[in-house]
């Protein structure tokens, strides 16, 4: 009899761990203002509702032309192989100051769509003058579609957010591998914590540690 309790606890064991496997995401969180490198006219401001009270934009006038120059470039180790989404935590003012080119190498060719304009990779960002998540989409002629990225290899990867519409603001960004998600609740976002920033800085982001956190946070969600 204890034989058996012991048995079904290690198959009941095996299983619940496979669960949390299937469903065990990647989840990055990123300061917009921590970028490997910001390129003016972009450039790093202040707003205290901003998380750790910065963000980056090319600084204009909302209801204005302008933009097309300057970007952000974030060099992300992603751990592991697989499809990945991203959310922006944004504000967007009006139709003239929504919007970005993102492009996230080697996902994406070695393209530069300041030059090319090349739809694929404008980012139709949703308008809103308080901080909000938006996934990162492509905004083509004949649509809006979230965008997914399939990187077939763990390792480095450059993330580069470049201004299309000045008095776009970006203050932080959200990377998982769950591509599934529409709602920002369902892809389990956060801003960027203590932690996280410490990551960014130090180029930790796939540090095993860095992973079994992951992992950890997951884990207690599957039992929510
Ligand atoms: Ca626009
Ligand atoms: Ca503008
Ligand atoms: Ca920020």
């Amino acid at each position: 009899m204890k034989y058996i309790t012991i048995l079904t606890l290690s198959i009941l064991t095996v299983f619940l761990c496979g669960i949390v496997g299937l469903h065990a995401e990647v989840e990055i969180a990123l300061e917009a203002e921590l970028a490997d490198e910001i390129k003016e006219p972009m450039i790093i401001d202040e707003d205290k509702d901003a998380s750790d009270g910065k963000f980056i934009w090319d600084d204009g006038e909302p209801l204005t032309g302008g933009g097309g120059q300057g970007y952000a470039e974030f060099i992300i180790n992603v751990p592991e192989p697989g499809d990945y989404a991203l959310w922006g935590h944004v504000i967007a003012w009006d139709g003239n100051s929504d919007s970005f080119w993102v492009t996230w190498q080697p996902a994406d060719p070695n393209e530069d769509p300041q030059l090319t304009n090349n739809t694929q990779f404008r980012w139709g960002v949703a308008g809103g003058a308080i901080w909000h998540w938006d996934r990162i989409n492509h905004w083509l002629d004949g649509g809006t579609f979230d965008r997914e990225w399939e990187f077939d290899k763990a390792g480095e990867t450059v993330l580069r957010i470049g201004v299309r519409e000045d008095a776009t603001m970006l203050d932080a960004i959200f990377i998982t591998t769950n591509v599934k998600a529409t709602a920002p609740e369902q892809a389990n976002v956060r801003l960027p914590t203590d932690d996280d920033r410490k990551i960014q800085i130090e180029g930790l982001a796939v540090s095993p540690k860095g992973k079994v956190a992951t992992t950890w946070g997951t884990l207690k969600r599957s039992y929510r």
